[in-house]
């Protein structure tokens, strides 16, 4: 696989401010610890670091993710929205839509979500997204997108469980596309999404796109959050980006985090 190469990502960025300060690491913890320290330390919108090996990668609720070396796509973006806490979701929502985007048009193959920060191909996760953000009830200082997507990883380099779980690019494609291009593809979308949130009704198109591609709409799901879990059937993506469901006894409920099980889809049976 083509090494990471920062001239080379620039060469293909297309953007204003994503990506225009970018550090490309060989190896470190967590990108998204690195852009979180940097934010702390007042770096600009657009942020970007990435890295070819992360030995300390982060998933939600302290799991770990998976990031071996030269095998994928590890890397935060900063981003300094101008608006209010509460519509930082929306960040989940256009990180998915701007991955699964530049994968389509490097392999001709589609991702779908699973709400809320999963991309998935051929039933298994490909990618994973940690959105951290630092904020207060009026103002949001930071939210640092992690992005993790699997590229050449082959399937007996998942260890354990995850080989039923999680696949690469390659695995599903038979495509191994340059990773510079695919990371300046995504923060090509990525801004321009982000960008076009702030756009009378831009929100609303985005979400029709996200709602396309949501296999968990329409499916019986399990929600499995702090204090409870319960069975429910997925309708619909909320303006504030919750997940709306209705339970057996036709109540319908807004869930805004937590983990979602769908059958069948990510190692769930
Ligand atoms: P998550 O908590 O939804 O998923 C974490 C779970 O996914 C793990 O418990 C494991 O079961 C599974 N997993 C671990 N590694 C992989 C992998 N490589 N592929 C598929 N499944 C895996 C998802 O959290 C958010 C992950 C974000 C990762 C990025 S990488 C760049 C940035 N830096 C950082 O530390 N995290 C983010």
């Amino acid at each position: 696989m083509t090494d990471l190469d920062r001239q080379v990502i620039s060469d293909w960025l297309d953007t204003r401010a994503f990506g225009r300060n970018i550090e490309v690491h060989e190896t470190i913890g967590s990108t998204n610890k690195r852009a979180r320290d940097l934010a702390l330390a007042g770096a600009p919108n657009g942020t970007v670091v990435v890295a070819d090996e992360q030995v300390d990668g982060r998933g939600r609720r302290g799991r770990s993710w998976l990031s071996p070396k030269g095998t994928g796509i590890w890397m935060s973006v900063v981003i300094r929205p101008g608006f209010e806490a509460s519509l930082a979701p929306r960040i989940t929502v256009i990180a998915a839509l701007s991955i699964s985007e530049a994968v389509y048009v490097a392999t001709g193959c589609r991702p779908s979500i699973k709400w809320p920060n999963d991309l998935i191909m051929g039933n298994k996760k490909v990618c994973g997204i940690l959105t951290e953000i630092k904020a207060d009830d009026s103002y949001t200082d930071y939210v640092i997108a992690g992005i993790g997507l699997n590229v050449s990883t082959r399937t007996d380099q998942f260890p354990g469980d995850l080989a039923m779980s999680a696949t690469s690019i390659y695995e599903e494609t038979g495509t191994l596309p340059d990773r510079n291009r695919l990371i300046a593809d995504i923060l090509n979308s990525f801004e321009y999404m982000y960008e076009s949130l702030t756009q009378p009704g831009g929100f609303d198109r985005l979400r029709m796109q996200y709602r396309d591609l949501c296999l968990t709409l329409g499916r019986r799901v399990r929600i499995s959050g702090v204090n409870e879990e319960f069975e429910a059937i997925a309708k619909d993506i909320s303006d504030d980006c919750a997940l709306v469901v209705e339970l057996d006894d036709g109540t319908k409920r807004e869930i805004l985090s937590g983990d979602v099980s769908v059958r069948g889809i990510a190692g769930y049976i």
